[in-house]
């Protein structure tokens, strides 16, 4: 019997271990190998969509063209910002659920199995088609990742297509993820594991599945209507067909705005564990952070016109978008208001996960102000599409979600592997990161507040100081990230060794089990009282 009052038969001698070499990787059904692969993944992709950053703000560093040319510019922070959110964020955090939801609520392996092998190994493919674009005859796609039409269609290079391509493969990849995380959640529970006992991770992870079904349809409906526009005559978004570019906005943002939540939402359920844990507290108000998550969720269905304040939509509707986005920060606000509470009086210690997570509230928060003050129609007027929307969307990003994946990576990389990471380096990998992530967008709300246009590789010359700030910024959180790649690979297989608790104040099912857990975690299901 357990100090949290479970059952857990952990002895795995009458189950099949994982099979050997390639084989392995390409046809496992296993959550946590699908999980391990995930993870890899998006840490490539990290770096693949760091690195044009680092060449976009190398651009940047001084006023005047030096590096590359406009057109490149344009490929470049168009594959940024569709690697980061397709390619980096959202696998990595489907990488953490396959990991942890199943040994968090008592389940052998997802609902799925196979179709979560295919989940994954379907986005290398989408991947390398979207890269393969840049050798391509006029490059590759040069639109921004929101990608509006007419600039996706009537001035597109052919790359389109594949992009096109690329991204109903991405889609195709959520949907079936998302499927099967519902699936696991909802049939997989052990028993005793009732609805308002689910680990806050695995409730962040259900509702943003929800919202993943809800949308990612909606994206794959809008790049369809992209592609019958370019190569079968309709006109969805041609006006001179009878069509409406301001429509292509609509639908994009209908699924654009829920899809930033999809980033988020998860993170939330990751310092939901961290903090409760090295404040030796319990979590306060568990059951408003569920109602929050879920009203979060609900609402980011009514706000999507405040990326369009400025396109000409009517007042009402201006008024309508303005009120809703404001309304969102009342949840997100309970959510942080619970996290300081949880921490009151509480005794912190300052592990690496433990400063990422509070990295992640502070930062985060700092986002959501600037996503306040963005929501007031007629001041956006003057926000919109500079610099100062470029600082919002990366406090949001940055700090917000790649801090809550490196959190949650720092807490249960020693669950998965049994090898505990260097805790030294991972501080210094947190400090770095801490003042590259500032250094790097801070300024960029000043210059965007001063009129600087976002997706200009040239800008006037009062800019120059701040951008300079910014690209020194960028390399030194980007070559930060370095350490931190060291890190796990120096240690998740010579690292010290971890014990089954890891941490001291850690409470779930998923520290019942050893480090590494059984290939099959549990043999029998766990009973919950
Ligand atoms: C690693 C540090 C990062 C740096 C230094 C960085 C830098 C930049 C810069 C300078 C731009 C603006 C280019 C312009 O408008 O001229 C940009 C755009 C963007 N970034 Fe990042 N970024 C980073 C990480 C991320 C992450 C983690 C995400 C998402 C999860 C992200 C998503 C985006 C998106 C969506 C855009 C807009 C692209 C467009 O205009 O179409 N970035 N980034
Ligand atoms: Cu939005």
């Amino acid at each position: 019997m357990s100090a949290v009052g479970t059952e857990v038969d952990t002895h795995d001698d009458h189950h099949h271990g994982p099979a050997r070499g390639i084989g392995r990787w390409l046809f496992t059904t296993n959550h946590k190998d699908i999980g391990t692969l995930y993870l890899f993944f998006s840490l490539i992709m990290f770096l693949i969509g760091g690195s044009m950053a680092l060449l976009i703000r190398a651009e940047l560093f001084q006023p005047g063209l030096q590096l590359i040319e406009p057109g490149f510019f344009n490929q470049m922070t168009t594959l940024h910002g569709l690697i980061m959110v397709f390619g980096a964020v959202m696998p990595a955090f489907v990488g953490l659920a396959n990991w942890m939801i199943p040994i968090m609520i008592g389940a052998p392996d997802m609902a799925l199995p196979r179709m979560n092998n295919w989940s994954f190994w379907i986005l290398p493919f989408a991947f390398a088609m979207l890269l393969s674009s840049l050798f391509m005859e006029g490059g590759a796609p040069n639109f921004g990742w929101t990608f509006y039409a007419p600039l996706s269609t009537t001035y597109a290079p052919p790359s389109v297509t594949y992009f096109v391509f690329g991204v109903h493969m991405m889609g195709i990849s959520s949907i079936m993820g998302a499927i099967n995380i519902i699936a696991t959640i909802t049939n997989m529970r052990a028993p005793g594991m009732t609805w308002m006992k689910l680990p806050l991770f695995v409730w962040t992870w259900l509702i943003t599945a929800f919202l993943l079904l809800a949308v990612m349809p909606v994206l794959a409906g809008v790049v369809t209507m992209v592609l019958t526009d370019v190569h079968f005559g309709t006109s969805f978004f041609n006006a001179a067909g009878g069509g409406d570019p301001v429509l292509f906005q609509h639908v994009f943002w209908f699924f654009g705005h829920p899809e930033v939540y999809i980033m988020i939402l998860p993170a939330f359920g990751i310092v939901s564990h961290i903090i409760p844990t090295f404040a030796r507290k319990p979590l306060f108000g568990y059951a408003s952070m569920v109602y929050a998550t879920a009203s979060i969720a609900v609402l980011s269905f009514t706000v999507w016109a405040h990326h369009m304040f400025t396109v000409g939509i009517p007042l009402a509707g201006e008024l309508f978008f303005m009120y809703a986005t404001m309304a969102i920060a009342v949840p997100t606000g309970v959510k942080v208001f619970n996290w300081m509470a949880t921490m009151w009086r509480g005794s912190i210690t300052f592990e690496t996960p433990m400063l990422f997570a509070l990295a992640f509230v502070v930062l985060f928060t700092i986002g959501g102000l600037s996503g306040l003050m963005l929501a007031i129609a007629p001041s956006d007027f003057q926000y919109h599409d500079t610099y100062f929307v470029v600082a919002h969307f990366h406090y949001v990003l940055v700090p917000g979600a790649v801090f809550g994946i490196m959190a949650g990576v720092y807490f249960w990389l020693p669950k998965w592997t049994g090898h505990v990471l260097d805790e030294r380096a991972g501080r210094r990998h947190f400090w770095l990161s801490f003042i590259g992530v500032n250094l790097t967008f801070f300024p960029m709300h000043f210059i965007g507040l001063a009129g600087m246009p976002r997706r200009i590789p040239d800008y006037a010359l009062q800019f120059a100081d701040f951008n300079m700030v910014a690209s020194i910024g960028a390399f030194l959180f980007g070559f930060s990230q370095l350490l931190f790649v060291w890190n796990v690979i120096s240690n998740i297989r010579k690292g010290r060794q971890a014990t089954d608790q890891v941490w001291e104040g850690a409470q779930g099912l998923e520290w019942e089990l050893s480090s590494p857990p059984p290939y099959h975690s549990f043999s029998e299901p766990p009973k919950v009282n």
